[in-house]
């Protein structure tokens, strides 16, 4: 088998993972991104009706990252028909929905086909669906229990965009979480001069990228300290040496998505220097900022 690490609770090539929501719901652009080295995908979020999501412009590249407003675009249960080419492969379906009915319902039609769940419970411009749902404790564990009646690994991940990200992460622990996932984006909002009006159609956004690593690292410490299970390190990581400080952190994994955009073959770099025979062994590091 071509699995070789076991990366909370899912056959894992190796720590790399793909980022929700960067490569869509289209199973050859995971293909392929699997075949350049990651070590498993998160697809984009899918929830319960399919949306087109929000009107243009809804991704921004600036200086330092990348604002989105996408809006939860989706293809809701079509997306079940073509993950059909991707079984067996280390894909994580990454699920949204407005309350646990909701999300267990999403989470049945893929209950066969899914290495595992990622529940997004931090969308943060998308109404009923992002802050609503992932900055209230009891909800958030109330959506994991749901979804883990499907007896498959869960992965919960969650939003900066609150005052104390621990208290959610406690919650999703609570709820039976095989790991916490942080961060998803940092609500911000960039207004064009020239044409004096937002450079968003949807006005707020998600920033991700370089831009956000302090903000992603410092909230994975946090976790790391306060919860029992496995953290993933996710925001704006871009060459290996943010994985290693990621893990220093206290990340077991990492998920990659913005630098994707600069870089399609960003798996197969990072994989490269990390695993180089002298490279350093991922799993010695986890959490030693801490000893
Ligand atoms: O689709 C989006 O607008 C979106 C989602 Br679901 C998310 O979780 N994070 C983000 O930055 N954008």
């Amino acid at each position: 088998s071509r699995e070789s690490v076991h990366l909370a609770g899912v056959p894992a090539r190796n720590h790399l993972v793909l980022a929700a929501g960067v490569l869509g719901t289209c199973a050859s652009s995971l293909s392929r991104v699997l075949h350049q080295g990651a070590g498993a995908v998160v697809t984009k979020s899918i929830g319960p009706e399919p949306r087109y999501g929000h009107a243009g412009p809804c991704v921004v590249v600036l200086e330092d990252g990348v604002m989105n407003a996408m809006g939860l675009p989706n293809p809701s249960r079509d997306f079940v028909e073509e993950l059909s080419t991707l079984v067996n492969e280390p894909v994580i379906v990454s699920i949204f929905g407005g309350n646990p009915e909701e999300f267990h319902e999403v989470a049945g039609w893929f209950a066969e086909k899914a290495q595992a769940f990622e529940l997004n419970v931090s969308c943060p411009h998308a109404a009923g669906f992002g802050a609503q749902i992932g900055t209230n404790p009891d909800v958030v564990k109330a959506c994991t229990e749901a979804v883990k009646e499907w007896k498959k690994p869960v992965w919960v991940k969650l939003t900066p965009n609150v005052t104390d990200i621990t208290v959610i992460g406690k919650a999703a622990e609570e709820g039976g979480a095989d790991a916490i996932v942080a961060i998803n984006t940092v609500r911000a909002m960039r207004i064009s001069t020239g044409l004096r009006r937002p450079v968003l159609g949807n006005k707020f956004g998600g920033l991700s990228g370089k831009a956000v690593f302090p903000i992603a690292v410092r909230c994975v410490y946090e976790l790391y300290e306060a919860c029992s299970i496995p953290i993933i390190g996710c925001g704006g990581i871009s060459c290996a040496e943010d994985v290693i400080e990621m893990m220093m952190a206290g990340a077991e994994g990492v998920e990659i998505g913005s630098a994707v955009v600069q870089d399609p073959e960003i798996f197969r770099h990072i994989g490269e220097e990390l695993y180089a025979p002298d490279g350093i062994s991922a799993r010695e590091i986890v959490g030693c900022a801490h000893v």
